[in-house]
Parts: C-alpha cells; sequence; structure tokens
C-alpha cells in the first residue's frame, strides 16, 4: 500500500499543477483530523483549494460538484462509486470503508481494503499521503494519532499505525483508558459514560469517598489524575471499578493504551481531544474543529466554549427522554425524537442509553431523529451480543429505500421523513423476525 501512496502522491502533484482542488471530508474526528492534515499539506504544497465537511455523501451533493477542479474525498465516498462514475473530473479517494462496488475509471484510490492490509483510520492514510507530499508534513502524525483513536482503531496497532505512532510525539502509557486521564479522578469518575458504578457515577461525594476508600492520592489539594497514579493506586482503582461496576466487563474493557499529545503547550488526552473535535463538529463548527486541531490560538477558546455546549445538550437530551415517544419491547426500544433531540447527536444518545445499566444485554437500542425532510436512525446494541443490527437496518431499508452505514454493533440509515409510519412499522417487524432467527 506505501507503494501505491507514494505513486498517486506523485500522480497528485502533477494532475493539481494548475487546477483547483476540492478537498471534501468526513464530520467525525477522524474526518475532521483527515482535513487538517491535508489542509496544512497542500497549503505547504502551494495549491488552491477549497474544503467542505458533510456528514455523509449523497447522490444530490456529488452531482452538484465542479467539472473543472480536482476532487479529493477524505474518510469517506468507499461506497458512493455509483454516483462519482458520472462526475467528468478526477477524484482522489483517501479512505477505509469498505468498497461495494468496482472503481470508477475517473478515481484514483488508497483504501487499505484493497491491499489486505490492518485496519488504518482516514486520518493515517491521509497522513501517509501527506508525508509522501512533503517530508515536513510528518510533523502532522499526531492528527492521525487523534483520528486513529476517534475510530477506535486504538487497541491492535499494527505496523503502519505503530509507525505513524513512532513519527509522531504521542506519549503512550498502559493504564485505565476512561478520559480526560489529566484531569482529577474525581471529575473524570462523576461525568463518564463509559463504566457506571452504583453510588459513584453521577455523584460529587460518592465519588470522592471512592476514592478516599481505595487510598487514591492527592496532588495540591486534588485528587490525582490517572496519569499521576502509582502502580499500587492503579491496581487499587482497576480493582475497585472491576467490583462495584455494574456493567458485565467492569474494568477489563476500560484497560488500554492511554495516549498523550502536548497540544496548546499542554498535556491533554487524546481521546479528550477528539471528542472535542466530535462536538465542535457535530454542532456544525467543523472550521473551528480543524483551526483547533491545527493548534490555532484563536480556535482554542471557542472549540472549548462548544465543547461545554455540546455536553450541555447531551444532558438536556438526556433529560428530555422519558417525554419522548417510545416502542419497547423485550428486546427492543425504539425511540422517536421527532424534532426534539438533533439529528448530530442522536447516535451519541443511543450510544450512552446502550451503555447504560438500564438495558439486558442483546437489547436493540434505535433511536431517531428529524434532519429537515429525512429522518437520522441511529441503532446499537447493548452488549456484544452476536446480532447484526446492522443487517436489520439493511433489510429494512432494502424495501423503504434510503442509505445504510455501520456495522454488527452499531449502525445508522436514513429514510425519507415521508416514509416514517412505514420505517417503524417494517422495523418492529424485522426487529422480532431477525433476533428469533439469530438466537
Ligand atoms: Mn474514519
Amino acid at each position: 500500500m506505501l507503494k501505491a501512496i507514494k505513486e498517486s502522491a506523485k500522480e497528485f502533484i502533477k494532475k493539481t499543477e494548475f487546477k483547483k482542488i476540492r478537498v471534501i471530508s468526513h464530520n467525525d474526528s477522524d474526518g475532521i483530523t483527515s482535513a487538517a492534515i491535508i489542509t496544512k499539506a497542500l497549503q505547504r504544497l502551494g495549491r488552491k483549494f477549497s474544503l467542505i465537511i458533510v456528514k455523509q455523501l449523497e447522490e444530490e451533493f456529488i452531482r452538484t460538484l465542479p467539472e473543472e477542479e480536482i476532487i479529493l474525498f477524505l474518510d469517506l465516498a468507499s461506497n458512493s462509486f455509483n454516483y462519482i462514475k458520472k462526475l467528468k473530473t478526477e477524484v482522489f479517494i483517501l479512505d477505509h470503508h469498505e468498497i461495494i462496488s468496482e472503481i470508477p475509471e475517473n478515481v484514483t484510490i488508497i483504501n487499505p481494503h484493497l491491499f489486505n492490509e490492518e485496519e488504518i483510520s482516514g486520518a493515517g492514510i491521509s497522513y501517509l499521503f501527506a508525508r509522501e507530499l512533503n517530508d515536513e508534513n510528518k510533523d502532522l502524525a499526531y492528527l492521525a494519532v487523534i483520528g486513529m483513536v476517534g475510530d477506535m482503531l486504538e487497541k491492535n496497532l499494527g505496523k503502519i499505525l505503530q509507525g505513524i505512532l513512532n513519527d509522531s510525539k504521542v506519549i503512550v502509557k498502559k493504564g485505565l483508558t476512561l478520559y480526560p486521564a489529566t484531569r482529577p479522578l474525581n471529575k473524570v469518575l462523576e461525568y463518564n459514560s463509559d463504566v457506571y458504578i452504583p453510588g459513584v457515577t453521577g455523584s460529587n461525594q460518592g465519588t470522592k469517598e471512592f476514592l478516599r476508600e481505595n487510598g487514591i492520592g492527592r496532588i495540591g489539594g486534588q485528587f490525582k489524575s490517572i496519569i499521576e497514579l502509582d502502580k499500587e493506586e492503579m491496581s487499587k482503582l482497576i480493582t475497585a471499578i472491576t467490583l462495584q461496576a455494574t456493567n458485565k466487563n467492569g474494568a477489563s474493557d476500560l484497560i488500554g493504551n492511554i495516549y498523550l499529545i502536548n497540544i496548546f503547550n499542554k498535556l491533554e488526552d487524546v481521546r479528550q481531544v477528539s471528542a472535542m473535535l466530535n462536538a465542535c463538529s457535530r454542532l456544525g463548527e467543523s472550521g473551528i474543529a480543524i483551526a483547533y486541531a491545527l493548534q490555532n490560538k484563536k480556535a482554542k477558546e471557542s472549540a472549548e466554549v462548544i465543547y461545554a455546549k455540546y455536553k450541555q445538550s447531551l444532558v438536556n437530551a438526556l433529560d428530555s427522554l422519558p417525554k419522548l415517544k417510545k416502542i419497547k419491547d423485550k428486546n427492543y426500544l425504539i425511540i422517536n425524537a421527532e424534532d426534539k433531540i438533533k439529528d448530530t447527536i442522536i447516535g451519541t444518545i443511543a450510544s450512552i442509553i446502550s451503555n447504560s445499566k438500564e438495558y439486558e444485554e442483546g437489547t436493540a437500542i434505535i433511536a431517531m431523529a428529524y434532519n429537515e425532510d429525512k429522518i437520522k436512525v441511529s441503532a446499537r446494541m447493548v452488549g456484544k451480543n452476536g446480532k447484526n443490527i446492522r443487517e436489520v437496518l439493511n433489510s429494512v431499508i432494502e424495501i423503504i429505500g434510503g442509505e445504510v452505514g455501520g456495522h454488527k454493533f452499531a449502525a445508522g440509515c436514513l429514510v425519507e421523513k415521508s416514509k416514517e409510519a412505514e420505517f417503524i412499522k417494517e422495523l418492529k417487524k424485522h426487529l422480532e423476525v431477525e433476533l428469533v432467527k439469530i438466537k
């Protein structure tokens, strides 16, 4: 793959010499960091370009792309060949999503699936490409690490990802991956949504007692952060969480690599940085997210304000849950938020619900929210049971029409609002059938 990247980078340099470039990237943390890498690389290359961040690629959008520009897709487009092949312009794609049809003639694509490579995020591929454009771009490796953590590919590092990590100045430590690992533990435990400890999660007093009981030390009057813990404190804390958490796997899922970077002259947890980028982008401020990722000082303050706003909007959305339309069955829960929750955070809400202690393992959580004339649907499985929620959505969409993405435990789709009732009816039917069949 590295050889193919080298060749396509050469070709890209040649073909863009006298042409404007249109960069199109995805709106999650991996897409934002991909865009940040390519933005910097194109500036260094002295190319004229414009950048658009999108939630997903739709046919109408692709159809309106200008013929006179070179198109560069990042972290998306591998499953949109049917539309892309109709374009009369040269298209470059740096992506890692599954390829579902033949590669059109106007497309030059780098995708690890084509090379039987390890899983690499969009930002990882963008970085490898940028590094071929100019060796100076090696200083952008930290962005690829943020994208990798954002796409949760940080658990099994293959050779290529390890190489990217080595290029970056990111520090890796083993321990509890609750984040931010750089802030006092009481705050982290109180507000985290990855592990639920009765009497502790959500309780200011409970958290402090829990930490005191388990002998977690203080520095300067504040509880230590995860990275400040000594070995004994770390193992005591992990044992305590394992014993008291109600999640099936307790803390075992929460032990792994902690990634730390120096950004704006401060040591930050990469998971936290990635969460900030996601938040900005989801609230429609992808420009600020990219500037923040590139360590633009002006963007820092705005990004922090937006992040606080985002967390508040999640709290508000969770508070509004009891009032929303719901269909509950033994094996599933459908929440129709209509216009009461933003479509950009409905996926996060579905994830939080599926991680809460409230529903049994194997329950399908499906959350719906309006997005203009469409409905965004996010589906999550509680736990890691073998039911394939993407297939359920697929079979519904085959009847209703629309687009599906995602995988076994977390998937989503977009359907026409006019088909709301029909969608729910078919969904119920398929959830019942599918769940029975797989059992
Ligand atoms: Mn990605």
